[in-house]
Parts: C-alpha cells; structure tokens; sequence
C-alpha cells in the first residue's frame, strides 16, 4: 500500500517539479517508529530505486496555466480537474491495497476538501502533496471507533476488584491467536501482572503441545486436558485456578473457526457462556484481505467481540486492511501484530498505522 500510496502521489507531482524548475529530488523515505523493517519497506526501497533508474513516470497531470503559475508563484492551487486526476489514481491504489469502499470513499471527499483549499508549494509538491495524504489518512482512522489501552483495561478491572480478568480469543485457523496469547502473557508478565493459559483449542492435537510450549517460554501456568475434551471446561479450570492461586488474568485460546461453521459457532457460544469474558478479542490477518472484514462482521453477528488484534501486518504488502478495520467494522481496533516474537505486538493508534503507509515529508 505504501508503495501505491507513493506511486500515486510521486507520479502526480514529480513530472511536475521537473517540468517547473530544476532542483534535486528529495527520494521517499521510510519512517521507522514502532514497527520492525517489512516487506512492505523493502518494496517502497525498490520504488525509490526504481526512480534512480530513471524508469517509467506517470504522464503530467497539472494544466498548462497551473504550471506556468507554478513559475511565478511559490504556491499553487489545484483546480478541480487536476485533483480529480490525482484521486482516481489514489481511489485505484487504495482498493487494491484492500481499503474497504466505504474507508476510501471517506478519505478521498475528506483529501479533496483539503486539496481544494490547499496552497501548494510549487517548489515541492510531492511534500505538500503527501502533508494533505496524511492529514486526511489520519482524519479517515479517527472517524473510525477509537481503541482501546488494553493493558490499562486490564489494571482497572484488577483495580475495581475484577480479578481475574477473562480474554477469551477467536477467530479463523491459523490467524495467530495462541501466538498473540502467549505475547500478551509475555507482556502481562513484564508489567508485573500474572496469567494463566487455558489451552481451550482441543480440536488440533498439536496446539495443547503449542501452548504448552508458550507457557514454558513465557513462564507462566497453563491449564489443559486432552485432545477433544470439552473446551469450556477446561477454560472453566482455568478460572478456577486463577482464583485459587490468586492470578489475575486468565488468556482463554479457543480453536480457530470459519464463520461460517454452524457446529463451531456454537461451541464457541457455549464457551461464551461458561467462561464469561471480561473481553473478547477477534485475532484477524491482514494478509486475510477483504474478507476479513466479513469474516469480523459474520462473527460479531453470533458473539460480542470487544475488540480487534490485527495479526501479520509485517507480512502483508497491501496494508489497507488496517484502514478498513479502524474505519469501517465499529469495532475497536487494540493491537498490532508486527512479527513472530514476543516482542512483536503493538498498540494500534492511528498515527501508527499512518507513519506505516507514508513516507516522511
Ligand atoms: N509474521 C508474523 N507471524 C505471526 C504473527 N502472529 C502469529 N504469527 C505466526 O502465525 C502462525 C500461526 O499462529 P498461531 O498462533 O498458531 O495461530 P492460531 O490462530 O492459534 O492457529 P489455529 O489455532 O490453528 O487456528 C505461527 O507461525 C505464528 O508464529 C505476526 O504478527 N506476524
Ligand atoms: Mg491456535
């Protein structure tokens, strides 16, 4: 998405420079903040190189009386056509990155507005260009529901006596779930706050071993029982425990499932009804796509689901499934996950998010 994003803005603007007056080209940059390098950043490199090369730019989109103001004047303002121009180029690499429609919708009327009323820099219109992008980006994810601290969530239920605190996660196969778990144990446990596992997921005979070996890692208890056992008894153990032992989060993991699966839906229902979670959290990939998205929705429309963890977005080239989750699901959307380890999981803000898509200006 960030190269999308890149291409669109730099295709825009950079002919335009040129043509304008001759001046040394500022290259995209990548800005690091919480998230470890990506493939993602490694394609933006590429596009950046790309340019070095001198290979193909997209055609000039700024009128004739633009860019002769453009001579005169250090700011320009776009006239309607030439930002419709540019929006349909943004519209096409936002879809394809897998921004849900009604998102890009969103930021594109919100991007027009800014550009409408915007003084360009004739000088540097690639940097001003990506300024309004990113305001606009920003403004799109605030609209959406806000998230949730939830480590904060957590100490405050402990703080009014709601120990222990119930996480029950679900979602589809595969999505990260028992990892994301286990980091939350691992995080739980570096802010001095003790949790039990409950090795809910008895469907798949190796995942008792899985958490069993996050347990181990972490250092932290685990409850189990055998390989199709009941996983609502065993999520019901696992409460018990933690009040014997005075631990104040139980991490239930459940089997992964399709939304579409009758039977599992309700089981996991049951699960709802015996272990009684404080918070329900929905594990999605990025990588999922679009239909991640429907899966949440589908989902949501049998169980509460409190909030989102969005899973690999260190493998995922497009990206946009953030913009959709934050915008378009009501949900909120709480954390990050940016990798295999521990370590690896981060709180979701919108600048987050933001500062993942965009280049430095
Ligand atoms: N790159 C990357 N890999 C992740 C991330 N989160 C989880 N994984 C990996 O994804 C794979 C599946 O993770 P699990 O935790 O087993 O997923 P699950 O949802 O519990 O799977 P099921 O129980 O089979 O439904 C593992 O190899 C994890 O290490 C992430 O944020 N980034
Ligand atoms: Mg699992």
């Amino acid at each position: 998405m960030r190269k999308k994003l890149s291409e669109a803005i730099k295709g825009f603007a950079k002919k335009e420079e040129e043509q304008i007056k001759e001046e040394p080209k500022v290259p995209i940059t990548v800005q690091e903040k919480a998230m470890p390098a990506t493939p993602k950043q490694e394609k933006v490199t590429d596009l950046v190189n790309e340019k070095k090369e001198g290979k193909k730019e997209e055609p000039v989109k700024l009128s004739i009386t633009t860019k002769i103001k453009a001579v005169f004047s250090s700011s320009i303002t776009l006239k309607d056509g030439e930002i419709d121009g540019f929006l349909d180029g943004m519209k096409i690499s936002l879809l394809q990155s897998d921004v849900s429609y009604d998102a890009t919708e969103y930021f594109l009327e919100d991007l027009r507005q800014k550009l409408q009323s915007a003084k360009i820099d004739s000088k540097n219109i690639q940097h001003a260009l990506i300024d309004q992008v990113r305001t606009a980006l920003l403004d799109t994810l605030n609209k959406g529901r806000p998230g949730f601290q939830i480590y904060d969530l957590i100490s405050q239920k402990i703080a009014q006596g709601g120990a222990p605190v119930k996480i029950l996660f679900l979602g589809p196969n595969g999505t990260g779930k028992t990892t994301t778990m286990a980091k939350i144990a691992y995080a739980l446990k570096k802010k001095g706050t003790g949790s039990v596992l409950s090795a809910s997921d008895t469907f798949r005979a190796a995942a008792i071993e899985q958490t069993e070996h996050h347990a181990k890692s972490v250092g932290v208890p685990v409850i189990k029982s055998s390989y199709g056992a009941d996983p609502a008894s065993i999520a019901f153990d696992a409460i018990a425990y933690a009040k014997a032992h005075n631990i104040e989060v139980v991490l239930i993991d459940t089997a992964g499932r399709q939304e579409t699966n009758r039977n599992l839906i309700t089981e996991m229902q049951k699960m709802v009804r015996v272990s009684k979670p404080d918070i329900t959290l929905f594990v999605g990939e990025s990588t999922a796509g679009n239909q991640l998205t429907e899966q949440i929705k589908e989902f949501s429309k049998h169980i509460r689901i409190d909030g989102i963890i969005l899973t690999k977005l260190d493998c995922d080239a497009k990206g946009g499934n953030a913009i959709s989750m934050a915008y378009s699901i009501g949900i909120p959307l709480v954390l990050i996950g940016t990798g295999e380890a521990y370590e690896a999981l981060v709180q979701y803000s919108p600048q987050l998010i933001v500062d993942m898509i965009l280049p430095n200006s």
